[in-house]
């Protein structure tokens, strides 16, 4: 089979996804009218023309003005339902999804709201697309550790519903550790833990996001690279790696795709998987992910069914339900 039909029909797992990334310039233009939210944009080709970016932080600023526009709980469920009916044509069968409440708890936008809209679109795609999920809460990296405890708190009243936590947003000068405490907090709570980390800060910050935040994946990771012996502990750990090309090419971590190291990640034996990141700003959901990286770095249909089915081990799903993916 040729690799194009493989990726299309390969069942897999999406396990860095945030979901306010989704937000497709359209849908940013009706609910900004919806919701009477000013936006500096009026017409779609002026909000797709925004999206240059030359780092993280450039695209961060974007990012948090376009969820500006999310307010209403419908407004939520509208945004993780059309990215459901996105990927159930990618053959995503389990997504493992982002969400950042801080980001709308601070613009006056509650967290039952946030999570009322998420979670309602969430069942509504399992029992019509047969797309299981779990939620991961983000805590926002630029703000202090004191913080992410009211999101703590919040994520604690709904523990049905919240698998993990997460630690998103600009990674330069603000390593893992800061958010220790924090963290072994969530973990006291019952939650998973998850960090980006190698994204654009170093590789030391893979090993404080393993040691002291105990995450259970690294999301990016592609700086451990410059660390060989960091690269043989996550091989022999075999911690899992979300890796994201377009974002990583779009935030310029790489010049162009042929130096995405999702190839060497496999051949080193690590538990590497292809997400799609914040595919309205990235310029593709997880499908074009994989179409792109294969081009670019050659992948053979075996690191193809490889990839697949590293997203389905490197997933929260308990052991039987992964064996019906694999
Ligand atoms: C993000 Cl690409 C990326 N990196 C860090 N934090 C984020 N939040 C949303 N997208
Ligand atoms: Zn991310």
């Amino acid at each position: 089979m040729d690799i194009e039909k493989l990726i299309d029909q390969l069942p897999k797992t999406e396990l860095h996804l945030h979901i306010e990334g989704t937000l497709e310039p359209k849908m940013m233009l009706d609910l900004a009218k919806r919701n009477k939210v000013t936006l500096p944009y009026e017409t779609v080709d002026q909000v797709a023309a925004a999206y240059q970016f030359n780092n993280l932080q450039d695209f961060l600023d974007v990012y948090y003005q376009g969820m500006s526009v999310l307010i209403e709980e419908r407004d939520f469920y509208d945004l993780t339902w059309a990215y459901l009916e996105k990927v159930h044509g990618d053959a995503v069968r389990h997504v493992e999804i982002f969400f950042d409440p801080q980001a709308h708890m601070e613009r006056g936008v509650s967290f039952e709201t946030v999570l009322g809209g998420i979670t309602s679109a969430l069942a509504e795609a399992h029992r019509q697309l047969e797309i299981s999920s779990k939620l991961i809460m983000c805590f926002l990296r630029h703000l202090p550790e004191e913080a992410g405890y009211e999101a703590l708190e919040c994520a604690c009243k709904h523990k049905e519903h919240i698998y993990a936590v997460g630690l998103d947003s600009s990674e330069a000068g603000r390593p893992p550790e800061l958010f220790s405490r924090l963290f072994a907090s969530a973990r006291d709570h019952g939650f998973k833990t998850v960090a980006h980390a190698g994204e654009e800060g170093p590789a030391a910050y893979i090993k404080t996001a393993l040691d002291d935040l105990r995450v259970s994946r690294v999301d990016h990771g592609n700086r451990a690279f410059e660390d060989p012996a960091l690269i043989a502990r996550l091989a022999q750990q075999q911690t899992p790696m979300t890796m994201c090309p377009l974002s990583n090419l779009r935030l310029k971590g790489i010049s162009d795709l042929t130096k995405h190291p999702i190839k060497r990640a496999l051949d080193a034996g690590l538990l590497a998987t292809v997400n799609s990141d914040d595919p309205s700003y990235f310029g593709g959901y997880i499908n074009d992910n994989y179409r792109a990286v294969a081009k670019a770095v050659g992948l053979t249909a075996a690191d193809i069914i490889k990839l697949s089915k590293n997203s389905v081990i490197a997933s929260f799903l308990p052991d039987g339900q992964k064996q019906n993916l694999l």
